[in-house]
């Protein structure tokens, strides 16, 4: 039997406006190194397994990650290779298992030994490192604690407060991106059954702009490539994405593609290592040989330089195809399927050398090298993921990264298209599933038809909608599915402000964060089964399902005895709540929610009617590897945009700017975390240990700024509104990094995003675009 054990780490105060912890001497810069994984990754991975699980455990369960009969990753959303290696699984998603799979629990006693208050001051890591949450539990009004409750009388609590309610879009209903799709189907029913569109999600965070830009250009807001397109492309741009870190089984395909002598160019102000070399674990020669090279080409472009590389590399296409008329344009594909070849030609003609070097912060000469490559080439792959959307102008970034594909038919063929590599394991499928604040009106028909009620059509609240709502004193009532709402969203004072005025938060949860501890008048923490672990309910055990960033949908089961015997499924938690606050009500969807309960097959049956592409989806999971949903621009090169065609845009070129003296911060993972969740202190590909409070900087900006490497500074924030922000205590790193350019962790620096500084369109926070300033940092005044 496992035991549970408790690790108790002292509380480190890491938090963004906590007291600062910079402690030179634990913090610990190297030199980077020069190739990702390989076996010290594989060695990494084991040791955190086995320290989380045990022996007998990790064989378990690592055994089944991945696997034809097992469970998803819970780590990103990389799609299974057909020819799967017994051990398919990197570092990160052995770290993300363990991190679920742990036998520590954060119980009862946990909670009554510390007060909401003191919690507040823990850090992510160490509220994380408690361990599995294992029973419902609940803050009263003006308690100093959270009591253990039943499940009965927590769901009577919300089905109060949402009833209570003078209207229902005074509730918010979040979700993250792992719940599986049979969840995050019957969610969205009781959200909008209770007569609310306030439906927003971790991807407004994230490839909101991908969608956006997708679905203008090519009438669908999804990557249109198959793992074996990657492989097989010539030319493969890796813009904007760190893959060594957040997709490492991405290094396999790279690697395939390597090997056959695809030129693979690395856009990105930062040197990944993982883009550099790759040594494959799962090939012990590679080991021995030193790795592949992966990246042929480096492109250390400025942070939101990249519309002016698009453009450019239009441009430059276009005198190519003027000096060799046939060559390298598609001219069947560009008649036949697009529009707006002429004005686009017009704008990227118009286009000067000065402005697009000092926006990219490029040589004209590297531009030029590079577009050559891609007018040699006919099968063309663009890959990305948050150094492209998360700038104002992310949206018109894509667009423009679309048209330069569309000009030499580089869609719907093999070897080519667009690839927004999708972050949580299951955030594609959950939007499928109606998980959007706006869906289009032939799902709400479908929906309505299906469970015979009027689904409401406003729109409802995106996430940055949802945090000036509970600002405002729009909102009364948070839920969140999943997500760690309060440290992943921007301007984390405002924020915590926001949920403070609920009258009710709610948290359905696998482990303690600071979400729990920042909170309504009245809270609850509902602790749920994780993707490991086993789902059994009265009509037997459950699978369930989610969809990969290749719109590739299967099945998914976990083996694992659950962390204790409190946990429930999250479709338990919403059939029941469902039943709880839906019964009686006028104009409720007719479901019946106990026998979805009982058996999922019932929940899939009705997404069969309701969702395109799903028809026979339980006979469709039984299939080895599942199956694929429908992707018109991939399948018959058909564009669902108003034109009927794929759009090629006129985009106005923009590119930020800063005032003199000052930086543009993009805020990123490091290689010991998943999003909010801190693993560990180590970012072993950029040379950092023992830390996390750092700021990379370029040597000759710290000249210019009179800083040096070792350095504690603070970080200002600058905005229009004039309203301070300041992330207090970060160790400066000289970095190679692009000039004008700096870098550090989230959540850390989210206290820096202001609110109201998002994405033109997808309205996606700009965590990659903060203008900042360094100020040195005075020890004394270090409490806040
Ligand atoms: N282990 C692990 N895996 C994960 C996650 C995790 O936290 N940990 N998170 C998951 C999630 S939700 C997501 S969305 C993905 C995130 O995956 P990534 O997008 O790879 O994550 P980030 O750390 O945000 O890295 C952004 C990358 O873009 C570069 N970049 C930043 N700004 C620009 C720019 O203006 N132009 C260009 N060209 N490049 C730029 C940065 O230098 C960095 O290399 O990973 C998923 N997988
Ligand atoms: N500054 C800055 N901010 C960012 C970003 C950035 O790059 N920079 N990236 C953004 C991006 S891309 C994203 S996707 C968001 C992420 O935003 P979220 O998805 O809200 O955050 P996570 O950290 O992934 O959520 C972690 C929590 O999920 C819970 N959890 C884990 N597994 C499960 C499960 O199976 N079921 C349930 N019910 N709960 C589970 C655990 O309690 C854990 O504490 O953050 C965004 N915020
Ligand atoms: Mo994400």
């Amino acid at each position: 039997m496992d035991t549970p054990m408790r690790p108790t780490p002292p509380p480190t105060l890491d938090g963004s406006r906590r007291v600062p912890q910079t402690d030179e001497t634990r913090l610990q810069v190297s030199e980077p190194p020069q190739k990702a994984a390989g076996v010290p990754g594989v060695l990494h991975a084991m040791e955190h397994a086995l320290g989380e699980l045990g022996p007998v455990r990790t064989a378990r369960t690592l055994g089944r990650l991945n696997q034809k009969h097992g469970f998803d990753c819970p780590g990103c959303a990389w799609p299974d290779p057909d020819h799967r290696s017994p051990a398919e699984f990197c570092e990160n998603g052995a770290k993300a298992v363990a991190e679920e799979a742990t036998r520590a629990v954060a119980d009862p006693a946990f909670f009554a030994a510390h007060s909401v208050a003191e919690l507040r001051t823990w850090d992510d890591h160490s509220l994380g490192r408690q361990g599995r949450l294992t029973h419902p539990m609940m803050l009263d009004d003006a308690a100093s604690h959270y009591r253990p409750v039943t499940w009965g009388e927590a769901l009577d609590v919300i089905a109060e407060e949402l009833r209570a309610l003078a209207d229902p879009n005074e509730a918010i209903f979040y979700t993250s991106g792992r719940t599986s799709n049979e969840a995050a189907f019957a969610y969205q029913l009781l959200v909008r059954g209770f007569g609310t569109n306030n439906l927003p999600d971790c991807s407004n965070m994230c490839h909101e702009s991908s969608g956006s830009a997708l679905t203008e250009t090519i009438g669908i807001g999804k990557g249109s490539v198959s793992l074996g397109d990657v492989a097989g492309a010539d030319v493969i741009v890796v813009a904007g994405q760190n893959p060594g870190t957040n997709h490492p089984r991405m290094l396999s395909t790279l690697e395939k593609a390597a090997k056959r002598g695809a030129r693979i160019i690395a856009v990105n102000p930062l040197r990944e290592v993982g883009l550099e070399a790759f040594a494959n674990p799962q090939e012990p020669g590679s080991l021995i040989r030193g790795g592949t090279r992966l990246a042929t080409d480096h492109l250390q472009i400025r942070l939101g330089g990249d519309q002016a590389l698009f453009q450019a590399w239009g441009k430059v296409l276009d005198e190519a195809e003027r000096e060799a008329p046939g060559t390298v344009f598609d001219h069947e594909f560009l008649a036949s399927s697009t529009r707006g070849l002429e004005p686009y030609l017009e704008h990227v003609r118009a286009l000067e050398w000065r402005e697009i070097e000092e926006a990219t912060g490029l040589r004209e000469q590297q531009i030029r090298e590079t577009a050559a490559a891609l007018a040699g080439s006919r099968r063309t792959v663009f890959c990305w993921a948050m150094g492209l959307t998360q700038h104002p102008h992310a949206v018109a970034t894509l667009r423009d990264a679309v048209s330069v594909l569309l000009l030499q038919g580089n869609i719907g063929r093999p070897g080519a298209g667009v690839c927004p590599v999708r972050g949580h394991s299951n955030v594609q499928g959950d939007r499928t599933m109606g998980i959007f604040e706006k869906m289009p009106a032939a799902f709400h028909d479908a929906l309505d038809a299906e469970f015979a009620f009027s689904s409401p059509r406003a729109p409802g609240h995106d996430t940055v909608g949802a945090i000036e709502a509970m600002r405002d004193g729009a909102a009364r009532v948070f839920i969140g599915l999943g997500g760690n709402f309060v440290r992943a969203t921007p301007d984390s004072e405002v924020t915590e402000k926001a949920l403070e005025r609920m009258s009710l938060t709610v948290q359905i949860s696998t482990k303690p964060n600071q979400s729990h501890m920042v909170t309504g008048r009245r809270a609850l923490i509902l602790p749920v089964l994780g993707r490991t672990e086993q789902d059994v309910q009265a009509g037997g055990p459950q699978r369930v399902s989610v969809e990969d960033s290749m719109s590739a949908v299967h099945a998914s089961r976990g083996r694992l005895e659950p962390a204790s015997e409190h946990l429930r499924s999250e479709v338990w938690v919403v059939t029941s709540l469902a039943e709880r606050v839906l019964e009686g009500r006028p104009g409720a969807p007719r479901v019946d929610w106990a026998a979805w309960r009982e058996d999922y097959a019932r929940i899939r049956a009705s997404i069969g009617r309701v969702v395109p592409g799903f028809a026979d989806y339980e006979q469709r999971l039984d299939l080895p590897g599942g199956f694929v949903l429908p992707h018109p621009p991939r399948d018959t090169r058909s564009f669902a945009t108003p034109s009927g065609k794929a759009e090629i845009t006129v985009n106005p070129l923009v590119y930020p700017r800063v005032a003199p003296g000052h930086l543009l911060l993009q805020t990123i993972r490091s290689h010991d975390q998943f999003n909010t969740t801190i693993y560990g202190l180590d970012d072993r590909y950029r040379g950092i240990r023992r830390g996390r409070r750092v700021v990379f900087v370029h040597p000759d900006d710290l000249d210019a700024l009179g800083f040096a490497d070792g350095d504690t500074v603070d970080l200002l924030s600058h905005w229009r509104d004039g309203v301070p922000r300041r992330a207090s205590g970060f160790r400066v790193v000289a970095y190679d990094t692009a000039r004008g350019c700096a870098a550090a962790y989230f959540p850390e620096t989210n206290v820096l995003v202001p609110l109201d500084s998002y994405a033109e369109t997808s309205r996606t926070p700009t965590s990659k675009s903060i203008e900042i300033s360094l100020e040195a940092h005075v020890h004394e005044e270090s409490a806040v």
